[in-house]
């Protein structure tokens, strides 16, 4: 059953991400108790409103839903663990970073112990928290989702990604392994132009409507992949290879360094020499996972 009312929320873990969540709760009107390991950094939350726990035994035990934004998976495990008992019948929604194996083990751990657990991947960084635009990837217990939704919706976009719980940090991580990629592609042209005497904003100003654009074509390659047919009339693996050669050279002769666009290049060569020149660009995402069968 879905809440229906402001309930006691408690959040562990007052870092940056920590804070604007239990901000977000205190806006939202839930009762919210805040602990934190090094003491001092709940002053502005309590001046808010929230109530400071001294342990976080102390901070579990008078909430039904717990947030957790710790580092890592060796923190989340350090604080709950020994809480195992008081958190019995409550809902924990961990939103800390941790990989999707992690995240199946703390929840294995919450199963064992009779508490409600929920993983979440957070798509913003503090400063969004609360606007639509900071998208929460949950997976777990889908029954614990639909009940404190309310409250999860103050985070922002609440979405929940099915009963694995280890998808949503699966998703995360997907998504954030392609935006480093991006951003590292950006940073190689940044140093191809850097000793002409271009600024890094100068490069910005032109790459940011280049890949808004080139972008737009990635529905149109997934369905490629999805189909699993690379037959294709235009730029091929052929064609790619000999366009990525020619841009390691440009970059060499800019003074680049080859760290970011030489895995590429071998990505289209192992491509190339397996046979599959002919075929469409997007064939490198079977080197880097076949299909499922
Ligand atoms: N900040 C961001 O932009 C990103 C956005 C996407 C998701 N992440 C993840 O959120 C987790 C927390 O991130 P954070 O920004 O709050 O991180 P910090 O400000 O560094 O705070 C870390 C908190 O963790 C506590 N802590 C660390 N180790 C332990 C431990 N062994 N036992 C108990 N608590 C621990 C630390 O406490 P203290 O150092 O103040 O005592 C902070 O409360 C993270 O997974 C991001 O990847 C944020």
């Amino acid at each position: 059953m879905t809440e229906a009312r402001p309930i006691p929320v408690t959040v562990l873990g007052l870092g940056a991400m920590g804070r604007a969540l239990a901000t977000a709760l205190l806006d939202g009107g839930h009762p919210t108790t805040v602990w934190n390991r090094t003491p001092g950094r709940d002053t502005q939350l309590v001046d808010a409103g929230a109530k400071s726990a001294a342990t976080a035994d102390a901070a579990v035990a008078s909430a039904s839903l717990v947030v957790v934004c710790l580092l890592d998976h060796a923190s989340v495990r350090a604080v709950v663990d020994p809480l195992a008992e008081t958190l019995r019948g409550r809902t924990v929604v961990n939103l800390t970073s941790t990989t999707p194996n992690e995240a199946r083990e703390t929840a294995e751990w919450a199963h064992r112990h009779g508490i409600a657990y929920l993983d979440g991947g957070i798509m913003a960084v503090p400063e969004m928290i609360g606007q639509p635009e900071a998208t929460i990837l949950y997976s777990g217990d889908e029954t614990a989702f639909t009940e404190h939704r309310p409250a999860l919706d103050l985070f922002g976009s609440a979405e929940h990604l099915g009963a694995d719980p280890g998808l949503g940090a699966l998703y995360d991580f997907a998504l954030l392994a392609a935006m480093y990629v991006m951003f590292a592609g950006v940073f190689h042209g940044t140093a191809m132009l850097r000793p002409a005497g271009v600024s890094a904003t100068e490069f910005a100003n032109r790459v940011v409507p280049w890949l808004t654009a080139m972008l737009q074509t990635v529905p149109a390659q997934a369905a490629t992949v999805d189909s699993g047919d690379y037959s294709t009339e235009v730029q091929d693996l052929d064609f790619t290879k000999a366009a990525l050669d020619a841009i390691v050279r440009a970059s060499s002769e800019a003074g680049a360094e080859l760290d970011v666009i030489a895995p590429i290049q071998s990505l289209v060569y192992r491509q190339v020499m397996a046979g599959h020149g002919a075929e469409a660009f997007q064939r490198m995402v079977e080197t880097l996972a076949p299909a499922p069968a």
